[in-house]
């Protein structure tokens, strides 16, 4: 009796142990295949593939679902706004985005279910970058500035609002002010760690320190692993945290936690419209009430789904 009480205990331990954390990322890499990075570890873990080419920047809505965009491919495809389902990579078409956006650009999305997408499209001979601002339930961008700052490849947003950015041709990040498309650099003396290895994502559950992701272009021959370090968006202090083996060409990341996983109609606040919401889900066996995540639709879901109903958001 002791020793199964020993061993179910053990197996709650190594069930804590394998859970993920807070630090872990999603990963859309190689061509829209979707990884789990675990992020102390510096393992990376292939989730399925999104089938979606030119697979782009990636976020974690409020919802509990990822989205993507992905670049456009010359005359045949538009730029394409994706919801994924970070269970098993599953991406449904949200919208197309148009012609622009021909370089990786960042995604990143706000509390209430607006996303930053910042692209750089071609204008006649030369490129700009544009930041839109798009709605993820309707997939519908508004254009709302230039940028002077090119091929901008990570974005994420600071708890003032600001946005916080990097290429990996500025001596360091920079922050933008959504209102005013004002640049400034935030640091200026870690760019030189990116030489070798562009920036494939940032993201930051908190806002205040953003996880970023350096990977190679290549991915194969002799490539630098991806690494992955943590930024003070206020201080501009740059840490390394790990590094990735394999040939990972990583061009998105995404916080594995959502911030609001009870805010399912995505407006920022809970209250009964989402319960509804839930219930609709649930009633038409549609996984996205899959709040325990096993794959099946049953009374646990219910429960699990009151708890961070109950808790409240952020
Ligand atoms: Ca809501
Ligand atoms: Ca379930």
């Amino acid at each position: 009796m002791t020793q199964l009480r020993t061993t179910i205990f053990s197996l709650v331990i190594a069930g804590l142990a394998a859970g993920s954390s807070a630090e872990d990322l999603y990963a859309i890499r190689d061509g829209g295949k979707l990884s789990y990075l675990n992020m102390a570890l510096g393992e990376e873990t292939l989730i399925g593939h999104t089938s979606v080419q030119r697979a782009s920047s990636l976020d974690m809505g409020p919802d509990g679902m990822l989205y993507m965009h992905s670049r456009p491919n010359s005359a045949i495809s538009p730029a394409r706004l994706y919801q994924v389902d970070p269970g098993n990579a599953s991406a449904t078409l949200i919208s197309d985005l148009g012609y622009g956006f021909e370089l990786e650009g960042g995604l990143t999305i706000r509390d209430d279910g607006m996303a930053y997408l910042v692209g750089g499209r071609s204008n006649g001979s030369s490129f700009e970058s544009a930041i839109f601002l798009v709605d993820l339930s309707t997939g519908v961008s508004t254009e709302i500035g230039i940028l002077d700052i090119l091929d901008i490849n990570g974005l994420t947003l600071r708890s003032d609002g600001m946005l916080v950015a990097w290429n990996q041709y500025m001596p360091g990040p920079f922050t933008i002010d959504p209102d005013t498309m004002e640049t400034e650099i935030l640091s200026e003396e870690v760019g030189n760690i990116f030489s070798f290895r562009p920036i494939g994502g940032m993201e930051s559950a908190d806002q205040e320190v953003a996880l970023i992701i350096a990977s190679h272009f290549v991915t194969e021959g002799n490539s630098p692993p991806a690494m992955a370090f943590s930024l003070d968006m206020y201080s501009g202090e740059l840490k390394f945290l790990s590094e990735f083996e394999g040939d990972l060409l990583i061009t998105g990341i995404a916080s594995v936690d959502s911030p609001c996983p009870a805010d399912l109609n995505m407006d920022g606040t809970i209250n009964f419209f989402d319960v509804s919401e839930f219930l609709s889900a649930f009633a038409a066996m549609d996984l996205a009430s899959d709040f325990n995540k096993d794959g099946t639709l049953n009374f646990f879901d219910i429960a699990a789904f009151l708890t961070v109903f109950s808790e409240g958001c952020p």
